[in-house]
């Protein structure tokens, strides 16, 4: 009997490993490699370059506190966004739900949209809608370029290794900044406190030099290093949660909103 397993390495001396029934797709494009891969307890999984992506029974976590967050947070109730990265449709779906009345996602790897129109359709329905324009393009040269302006930017990046990593730094913020209206909110994944504290570090260092106003924040997503994963927003003006009408996703909820920026201290250092 041969047992299939798929393992995210978070160092040389640990990973996560998957049981997988089968091996959906694997693929490696002009950026990185794909895989698909369905597995027993989490339903397909996502992973690029070695790393998970998502899966079908937890990426809900991180897309509610992707979108949502920023959201609650920006001084109005944001109608114009942009999503860089994003390839599988996750963050603008919730962002429709939201109401947002468009929506531009740019991705900078055309196959991941294809190879998750295939295998998560679900997720990648929002690009059949209307509202969201999506662009195969690298969103660095695109918040450099773009003379559009926007309520939510969120980053929606792989970790800051190979393609990703100049996302996290201080001059695609300064781009960011220019293109962000006063108010609005710019989000990144900033990885996990614990196994990348570059992630966390790099993404607070980006932000401030073009924000007055940069907080982290922390959700418990199952599949990815640790668990315990974190995300960095920035704002221009105070950052302060519109009470009013918070509705629930499947995680956030108005506890979650006020409570996630509560780091522990070994993470708050990392800011
Ligand atoms: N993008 C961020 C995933 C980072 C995961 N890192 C890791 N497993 N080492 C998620 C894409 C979902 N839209």
């Amino acid at each position: 009997l041969i047992e299939n397993w798929f393992s995210e390495r978070y160092s040389d001396n640990l990973q996560l490993s998957f049981r997988v029934s089968d091996q959906l797709l694997s693929v490696k494009t002009d950026f990185q490699r794909i895989d698909v891969f369905e597995t027993y307890d989490f339903g397909k999984l996502l992973s690029i370059d070695g790393t998970v992506q998502l899966t079908e029974k937890d990426e809900f976590v991180y897309h509610d506190m992707i979108t949502r967050m920023p959201f609650y947070y920006a001084d109005k109730i944001p109608e114009k966004a942009l999503i860089i990265g994003g390839g599988d449709g996750g963050a603008a779906g919730e962002l429709l739900k939201l109401g947002l009345k468009s929506i531009i996602n740019v991705e900078i790897d055309g196959q991941v949209v294809e190879v998750c129109r295939k295998h998560f359709p679900k997720l990648t329905a929002s690009f059949n809608d209307p509202k969201v324009k999506l662009i195969v393009d690298d969103g660095i040269k695109y918040a450099r370029n773009t003379k559009e302006k926007f309520d939510i930017i969120i980053v929606d990046s792989t970790d800051p290794v190979g393609p990703a990593e100049d996302l996290f730094n201080e001059e695609f913020y300064s781009n960011v900044s220019r293109i962000l209206n006063d108010g609005g909110v710019v989000v990144t994944q900033s990885g996990s406190p614990f196994y990348q504290p570059r992630g966390i570090e790099l993404a607070n260092k980006g932000m401030r030099k073009s924000f007055p106003h940069v907080a982290s924040y922390v959700a418990f997503i199952p599949t990815y290093p640790s668990g315990f994963w974190s995300f960095t927003m920035a704002k221009k003006s105070q950052i302060k949660l519109r009470t009013e009408n918070v509705e629930k996703g499947e995680y956030f909820n108005l506890e979650i909103a006020k409570s996630s920026f509560a780091l522990p201290e070994f993470a708050k250092k990392l800011t």
